[in-house]
């Protein structure tokens, strides 16, 4: 048995993941660890899957509610979605087959702002939690939690349900334990008080979690990694939105508005904020910082070249290779990180004393500066809003970046009107793309147009979105956000029609590689 268990009578807990998944019952609510990939309990989820595959042919339905932190991996979400045994997803996913079963209407999903989870368990919106099912590095003597790597909703899980199931990873460098902040002082209103966070690095609360044993039903060891796939190298078009970020952001120091440290740094997830980071590590800076939401291969750069001095955040979203370099280097990471609960690292209090720069992917933005981060066409869910939404109303600057186009040059990811708004205008201060970027702090709606037009989209669409423009800022029936309301989603049924979001399918063809 593995050393990491120092708790007697947790030790005797013990037992197989197939014993620790019967104790899942048909119609519960899991709270499930893992964060992008990361944490993520690794066997009781499959063996759980194979357990409703055995339910299902004895004609026996088995499906349960699955709360995680955010995406995790085939080994759980992949899983359990295949053996059709998730009845309600929360709070964001990225898996293909949850999203295909998602879209196809046969599994629910709630997508909420990642801050917000935790509250709504506690006010009870989301009906009872039955079973927490988390993944730590290790168990004390005196039975406290070492998370691993991600704390994500796990305090809540642990203290919300009336059951625990620990997967104990000893895959999990050890020397992470430490390197978490665990607050244990939220409250809900009128009892809250101020989170004392000033300063990305402070920490707050204890290293582990607190779980009184005999709430803990059964323990598992497993050694598996996490596994998140790899990121594509940044490409021209995202060196090119890196590179309008970082001039941006050195605008900002010269005229006085952000310190030359600049202001603690968020970044979404995906390839293009990967690329950004790598496009910080190249631009000369040292001694910033970090309030993110994860830490992707990007950011471990950013520490070893000292460009990043401190980075908090609730997870790490590693690629292979960089799980590779943070455990070699374990030692030196745990200095600067902090890995906070969710709640924390994404709470709109710490978020605005703070001043973060924050920067989020999108599917598309309109003319007016309104952001969809999650749905394409209107209607099938991409993954979800994630913390985009936590950083972005309550960021000191708010900046999204995407490439002008997708699929090849027949989407255009500027458009007349967003088929789904995440982000409304209000908390959109400037839109990246390759072509450009478009600061649309103080601009009225018919100038933030015109400037999101001519610096953002792609020279493909850029007439189009002209005369969609200058035909509704003459025919509207108002003229302070000018649309056309008949043709303001007719990009998107286009696209559905014809497969582009061009006026002739030749006009994009030029773009297709
Ligand atoms: O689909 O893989 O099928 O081709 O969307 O697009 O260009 O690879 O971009 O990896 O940066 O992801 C918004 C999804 C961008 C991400 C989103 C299609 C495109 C491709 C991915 P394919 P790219 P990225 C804090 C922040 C919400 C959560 C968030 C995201 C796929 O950033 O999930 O911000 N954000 N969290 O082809 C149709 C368009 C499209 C489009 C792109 N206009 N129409 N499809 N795609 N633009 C972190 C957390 O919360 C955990």
């Amino acid at each position: 048995m593995s050393t990491r268990i120092a708790h007697a009578g947790l030790r005797r807990k013990v037992m197989s993941a197939r014993d620790a998944a019967a104790l899942i019952r048909p119609g519960q609510n899991v709270g499930m660890s893992g964060f992008t990939g990361a944490g993520y309990p690794k066997a009781v989820p499959q063996a759980l899957a194979a357990l409703m595959g055995e339910h299902r042919a004895r004609g026996e339905d088995f499906r349960i509610g699955v709360w995680t932190g955010a995406s995790t991996a085939p080994e759980l979400d992949g899983a359990l979605a295949e053996a059709d045994g998730i009845e309600l997803r929360l709070p964001y996913q990225s898996d293909p087959v949850s999203r295909a079963k998602i879209n196809a209407g046969t599994m629910e999903y709630i997508d909420v702002h990642l801050s917000h989870v935790a509250q709504m368990v506690w006010e009870g919106f989301l009906g009872h939690l039955d079973v927490a099912l988390v993944e730590v590095s290790g168990i004390t003597e005196d039975g406290d939690l070492i998370p691993s790597s991600s704390v994500g909703n796990n305090k809540t899980w642990i203290d919300q349900a009336d059951a625990v199931i620990l997967e104990v990873n000893s895959w999990q460098p050890l020397e992470l334990d430490g390197m978490h902040d665990i607050y244990y002082g939220t409250a809900l209103p009128p009892h809250r008080q101020p989170i004392m966070i000033t300063e990305p690095g402070d920490r707050i609360g204890v290293p582990r979690f607190r779980c009184p044993p005999e709430k803990v039903v059964a323990v598992v060891e497993t050694h598996a990694p996490d596994r998140n796939s790899a990121f594509k190298d940044p490409d021209a078009e995202s060196r090119a939105i890196a590179a309008h970020f970082i001039e941006f952001l050195d605008r900002e120091v010269a005229s006085g508005r952000i310190p030359p440290g600049l202001l603690p740094l968020q970044s979404g997830v995906g390839n293009i904020a990967n690329a950004v980071l790598a496009g910080l590590a190249d631009s000369g800076r040292t001694g910033l910082t970090a309030y993110t939401e994860v830490l992707q291969d990007g950011m471990l750069d950013l520490l070893e070249s000292g460009t990043i001095t401190l980075a908090s955040a609730t997870a790490f979203s590693l690629s292979p290779a960089g799980i590779e370099r943070f455990n070699d280097n374990v030692a030196f990471f745990r200095d600067r990180i902090v890995l906070r609960p969710q709640e924390i690292s994404n709470h709109p209090e710490v978020i605005r004393r703070l001043g973060v720069i924050a920067s989020n992917g999108m599917i598309e933005a309109d003319i007016y500066g309104n952001v969809n981060s999650t749905h394409v066409m209107g209607s099938r869910i991409q993954n979800g809003i994630g913390g985009s939404g936590d950083f972005a109303r309550n960021a000191y600057i708010s900046t999204f970046v995407t490439p002008s186009t997708a699929k090849g040059g027949a989407l255009s990811c500027i458009v007349p009107m967003v088929s789904h708004v995440d982000h409304t205008e209000h908390d959109v201060d400037v839109v990246i793309t390759e072509q450009g970027l478009a600061d649309l702090r103080g601009l009225a709606p018919r100038r933030r147009a015109a400037r999101i037009i001519e610096q953002c989209a792609h020279p493909a669409y850029r007439p189009m979105l002209h005369d969609y423009l200058e035909r509704a800022t003459a025919g509207a029936w108002g003229r302070h956000t000018p649309h056309l309301l008949g043709e303001a989603l007719s990009w998107h049924q286009r696209y559905i029609e014809t497969g582009t979001m061009a006026l002739t399918p030749a006009a994009a063809a030029p773009l297709r590689p």
